[in-house]
């Protein structure tokens, strides 16, 4: 019988390429949040896939990038060092906007990882086969990438080439999780999660990043097939607030509406979910409110 093979797979990229994107279509399911905006994914976000023989870990990261605020900072120092960490480093980049340069920055920032290198190459779906030649061309000159693989997180093609790259130089090893386990944050931190992507969905044009949410408040109530949800939206100012919370308060309940639906099909209860909006001025930089909202300097955990 072959051996059993097991290990992490960090996916990193700039910001907006598609890894939440492609870590949800690598677990077949929907957990990472994903937005037409960048700077979506703020904390290190782990998924576990069972195959035969093998134990897929995957890790979907912030993106890398320039951002000069302490949460920007501590969100890129997330992605390092979960890359740093893994058996695998998917490099992930789209078909559509190859950026040499910037992807040279993050290659390099990852060159003390001793994960094998991978060279995705997302969103095929949108440009012509015979494109994707010269930017292959380019990157193999960057990097000594172990595979290259084109393929469209969206569409799915290409996806169980991925996998089987994967599985061939995944190292021999006994599981790390459970079977049944799925990830290792807890249902608290998914439900924070399905409230701030409503909130980015539903206004991204006016409150672009200066969101975060905390869940004050999870109480279950087996005898009702109940769970009590308490949570907080955090603005940086008065006047996001009042978006926030729209006329009558109409965007507010629209955001806990599609939150709480979301949140039943998670837990697999009812669910009763209210929501509060605070304003906690400029915490994005602030050290001590992004401890207290949950963004600590060091958002992953080693295995
Ligand atoms: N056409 C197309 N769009 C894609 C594909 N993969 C992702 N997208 C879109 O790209 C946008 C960004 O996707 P995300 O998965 O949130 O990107 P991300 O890299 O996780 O972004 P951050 O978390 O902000 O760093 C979304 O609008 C996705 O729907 C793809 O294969 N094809
Ligand atoms: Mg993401």
């Amino acid at each position: 019988m072959a051996p059993f093979k097991s290990g992490f797979i960090s996916i990193v990229g700039r910001p907006n390429v598609g890894k939440s994107t492609l870590f949800n279509r690598l677990l077949g399911d929907k957990i990472a949040i994903v937005a037409e905006k960048p700077q979506t994914t703020r904390n290190r976000i782990l998924g576990i896939k069972n195959v035969e023989g093998g134990q897929l870990i995957f890790l979907d990261t912030p993106g890398i990038h320039q951002g000069r605020s302490e949460l920007n900072q501590r969100m890129v120092r997330t992605a390092i060092a979960s890359g740093r960490d893994a058996d695998i480093l998917l490099f992930l980049i789209e078909a559509t906007s190859p950026l040499l340069e910037k992807d040279q920055q993050m290659i390099e920032s990852l060159r003390g990882s001793s994960g094998i290198p991978f060279l995705v190459i997302n969103k095929i779906d949108l440009v012509k086969r015979k494109n994707l030649l010269p930017i292959m061309d380019q990157y193999q000159k960057l990097h000594p990438f172990k595979e290259i693989i084109p393929l469209s997180a969206m569409t799915g093609d290409g996806i169980d080439i991925l996998l089987d790259e994967i599985l061939k130089v995944l190292p021999e090893s006994p599981p790390y999780y459970p079977e049944d386990m799925v990830t290792d944050q807890t249902e608290r931190f998914w439900v924070s999660e399905i409230i701030r992507e409503k909130v980015i969905h539903q206004s991204y044009q006016e409150i672009p990043y200066s969101t975060a949410v905390t869940i004050e408040e999870f109480k279950e109530r087996p005898e009702k097939n109940l769970v009590v949800i308490r949570g907080t939206i955090h603005v940086e100012r008065d006047s996001q607030k009042k978006i926030l919370i729209g006329k009558g308060g109409q965007k507010l309940k629209n955001i806990g509406e599609t939150a709480r639906k979301e949140a039943e099909a998670l837990l697999g209860t009812k669910v009763f979910l209210e929501l509060w909006v605070s304003v906690e001025k400029n915490w994005t930089q602030n050290p001590q409110a992004l401890n207290r909202l949950g963004y600590l300097p060091n958002l992953t955990h080693s295995p």
